[in-house]
């Protein structure tokens, strides 16, 4: 058999475990000499190149001396953590990430309870000891009190500790030691990491945990084999979690090193190789022995907290950008992400009309700017949480919320954060007039305060949150307190009109942008809605001005992103989404429409 070992790499967003992996494929020396590869090579979709984040889990194999070392890069936004505790599963030990300035973080919390729960053995990763606001001592500290929190056992919390600058390929085990390589973090995974039981005579049994999709052989199951050893061309039985037994063949078998896969004939217990020929796998399933089928314990899936409606786009303007629009698409192309992303949930609400269920904003999000991508029209509406019983009881999500704010304006976000029903936790002084404060908050409040805690603390304040449980309903909470600004009218808008509505709020569009009735152009500056029209020219008089015109200056717009402007709309508001633009509506175009449906008389949809 051969040497294996097996690791997850966690942590809170952006505490560098991409970076880190590409660092432990650098030096084994996995990467070819000519091989070119960019930064956080394993961030390979375009969606996660451009915005610096990891959105999948994704595997890669690196030789060290004669051990194979297996990687798991996990994401580390709370939207996707999902994925963490099914990656956990399939691996002995993990490397556990902690910014040496931020410390732990809601993420952090979240994927070191996972993790202690499921019994591994971490190996702590104290990374970007280069920023000059580093303080390692402190956030070894806070990871030691965070382990005796959630109940680590002594073996758990007697962990290796690992000083890094990913970035520079830098590691050593103690601050006071001269600069090293990651060799001190090879070494710690072979030595620490246990090596995976399970025996290759056995029957075989092998659980999937991601799944992917190729043109060429259709769906593949990314898997960690546990018992037994499997050849390309086997028969075998795939034990799914309902208890059905399904009988299929490994058309293909793939093996991972680097950034490469490849074909291989066999591989044996310990291993995490994918899978093809099976059209039915599903995450969680085991592949089995046909002579002996037994699962293995099926997977816990994180259930969905976040709503949002996916409908056909009905605006005066649609079908002109998008080519895919019908509701037969729509559908298609939900049905089609439902079958490789199991953290989301897809149901038919009405006709055309669909409810899409997820793990927070930014994962629907990242869903529709792909669906935009691949030419899809469409509209969506208010994230809704998800309000579920509990013992008969009415509970909504709640969310562990970190703020670092500068001090003198920690009061005004704690006020807005109180109105919002959070609940204080802490606070702490960061350093260089920072402040840390924590809240346990509704999830259904955190919806829209992004924009306004950037607008309050000038871009400086930093927000993270991750789920923490399901509560009972807190009742009413503060939403939007402005409103919209919305067009009477059709057409192209004119920068003289414009000028004259600036002063009401503030604009979400620029001059000679096509608008129609019942399209949000802007955000009014009071509470209410206020109706203006965009498209007035100036009137032509006879008499010629004596001075010169006055000039015509326009404040630059508020460009709202597909997030901003998710978390920005209300109940009554619609997002429309194409392939060109983002456009923010009121449901109801017309303001008699607007106004019969908020008497009550009107419909509600
Ligand atoms: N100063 C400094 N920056 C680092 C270091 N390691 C990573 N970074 C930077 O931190 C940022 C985030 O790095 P990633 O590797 O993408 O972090 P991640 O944990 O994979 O992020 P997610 O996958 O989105 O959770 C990048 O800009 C890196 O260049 C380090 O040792 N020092
Ligand atoms: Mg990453």
């Amino acid at each position: 058999m051969q040497k294996i070992r097996n690791i997850a790499v966690i942590a809170h967003v952006d505490h560098g475990k991409t970076t880190l992996v590409d660092g432990l494929l650098e030096q084994s020396g996995t990467f070819g000499d000519h091989e070119q590869h960019d930064e956080r090579a394993m961030d390979s979709n375009d969606l996660e190149r451009e915005r610096g984040i990891t959105i999948l889990s994704k595997n890669t194999a690196i030789r060290y001396k004669d051990y194979k070392i297996n990687i798991i890069d996990t994401p580390g936004h709370a939207d996707f953590g999902g994925e963490v505790e099914r990656v956990l599963k399939m691996v002995d030990g993990v490397l556990v990430l902690v910014d040496a300035y931020e410390g732990v973080m809601p993420q952090t919390k979240f994927v070191v309870k996972k993790m202690l729960a499921l019994g591994k053995k971490p190996i702590v990763v104290i990374n970007k000891i280069d920023k000059p606001s580093a303080d390692a001592d402190r956030v070894v500290d806070e990871m030691f009190d965070l382990f005796a929190d959630m109940g680590a056992t002594d073996d758990q919390q007697d962990f290796p500790i690992i000083y890094a600058a990913a970035r520079d390929g830098i590691a050593k085990m103690d601050m006071a030691d001269p600069d090293g390589d990651f060799a001190c973090i090879f070494e710690a995974i072979i030595n620490d990491v246990p090596e995976p039981e399970g025996d290759a005579a056995n029957s075989l049994q092998a659980q999937v945990f991601t799944l992917d999709y190729d043109n060429y052989v259709g769906k593949i199951g990314i898997s960690r084999i546990f018992n037994g050893t499997v050849n390309k061309g086997d028969n075998i039985m795939l034990a799914k979690a309902d208890g059905e037994m399904v009988k299929g063949k490994i058309s293909k078998l793939i093996g991972f090193h680097g950034l490469n896969r490849m074909e291989i004939d066999q591989a044996e217990a310990g291993d995490i190789v994918a899978f093809a020929g099976m059209e039915t796998v599903d995450v969680g399933d085991t592949i089995a022995d046909p002579n002996n089928p037994v699962a293995l314990d099926p997977m816990h899936i994180e259930e969905p907290t976040l709503t949002v409606v996916f409908a056909v786009n009905d605006s005066p303007l649609a079908g002109k950008e998008g080519k895919h629009v019908t509701s037969n698409k729509l559908r298609e192309r939900l049905e089609s992400e439902m079958v490789t992303n199991v953290a989301m949930k897809l149901e038919t609400v009405g006709e055309g009309k669909f409810k899409v269920s997820g793990r927070g904003e930014l994962q629907i999000t990242i869903l529709a700017e792909n669906m935009r991508r691949e030419d899809y029209e469409f509209s969506i509406s208010r994230p809704e949480v998800i309000v579920k019983e509990v013992e008969g009881v009415k509970c909504e999500p709640f969310e562990h919320l970190v703020i670092d704010v500068p001090e003198e304006l920690s009061g005004t976000v704690i006020e807005r954060l109180g109105k919002r029903k959070a609940e204080m936790k802490s606070m702490l002084p960061m350093g260089q007039g920072f402040q840390r404060i924590e809240f346990e908050i509704p999830a259904r409040a955190l919806i829209g305060f992004r924009g306004q805690f950037l607008t309050d603390t000038k871009g400086e304040g930093i927000m993270n949150h991750s789920f923490l449980e399901f509560r009972p309903f807190s009742g009413g909470v503060e939403s939007r307190s402005y409103g919209a600004l919305v067009s009477m009218t059709p057409g192209s808008t004119l920068a003289f009109s414009l000028f004259s509505i600036q002063d009401r709020g503030v604009l979400f569009i620029g001059v000679q942008t096509e608008v129609y009735e019942g399209m949000i152009i802007g955000e009014h500056s009071r509470s209410n809605d206020l109706v203006v029209n965009p498209i007035k020219g100036k009137a032509q008089s006879n008499v010629r001005s004596s001075g010169a015109d006055e000039a015509i200056k326009l404040v630059p717009f508020r460009n709202m992103s597909l997030e901003r402007a998710l978390e920005w709309i209300e109940d009554d508001e619609l997002l429309e989404v194409t392939p060109k633009s983002i456009r923010i509506r009121k449901k109801h175009l017309t303001e008699n429409a607007r106004k019969r449906y908020s008497r009550g008389s009107g419909s509600k949809d």
